[in-house]
Order: C-alpha cells, then sequence, then structure tokens
C-alpha cells in the first residue's frame, strides 16, 4: 500500500468510529441551555414529529428564550403549550417563533401540542 492508501483506509476507519459512536452513545434529546453571564438562556426547539430536544434543562430565576421552528405541516404540532407557566405560540410552518419567561421555581414541568401527543419536558433547576 502507498501512504496515500493507508491514510485513506485509516480516516475511513476513524470516520466509521465516529459514526457508530454518534448513533449509539451520542446523547439525545437532551439538552442545556446555552448559558451566557448576562442576557436570557436561549434554546433552539425543532418541531418534527417531536420535540428535539425534548428534554431541556434551564436555570431557575432567569429569563428563558425558547425558540421553536416547525418543520411540518401536521396539524397536530402547530400549537405548543407550556400549561404551568400560562404560555402557548401558534407555530407557523417554517417559521421561527419566540416564546420568553422565567422560570422561578425549580421542577419538572412538560410542554406539549395542544391535544397532548407530541410532549417535552422543561427541567428547571
Ligand atoms: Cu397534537
Amino acid at each position: 500500500m502507498t501512504t496515500a492508501q493507508i491514510i485513506i483506509t485509516l480516516g475511513g476507519i476513524a470516520l466509521s468510529i465516529f459514526i457508530a459512536w454518534f448513533f449509539w452513545f451520542a446523547p439525545k434529546g437532551k439538552t442545556l441551555a446555552a448559558e451566557s453571564a448576562t442576557g436570557p438562556q436561549e434554546v433552539a426547539v425543532t418541531v418534527k414529529g417531536g420535540y428535539t430536544p425534548d428534554v431541556i434543562v434551564v436555570k431557575s430565576g432567569r429569563l428563558l428564550r425558547l425558540t421553536f421552528t416547525r418543520q411540518e405541516s401536521s396539524a397536530c404540532s402547530e400549537k405548543v403549550l407550556f400549561p404551568d407557566f400560562n404560555q402557548s405560540a401558534l407555530l407557523p410552518e417554517g417559521q421561527e417563533v419566540t416564546l420568553e419567561f422565567t422560570p422561578e421555581k425549580p421542577g419538572e414541568y412538560g410542554f406539549q401540542c395542544q391535544m397532548g401527543m407530541l410532549r417535552g419536558k422543561l427541567v428547571v433547576e
């Protein structure tokens, strides 16, 4: 084998290992709000057959900014509700919709589509 062939072979092996790790071991669905010293905690959520991420971990007592992008036309997901915070939003397909509120008390709070078929969880620490 030439050096180039060896490099390509090793690169292929490394890529395979990465793909295996990505699918089997990389954490899915759970996300921590991006932190900055000032300003709101921000999380982007994709709506497509569910919420991605569907578990969102945030800090209490700080403004939270959630940006939803709905990437489907199913009527099911056109509205998202945070009943514990009296928040809801219509999600037109393909548009970024921002919800802002401050979770004051630590705990776990569900969010869902209006019929409760899609569900996610806001974990306030
Ligand atoms: Cu629904």
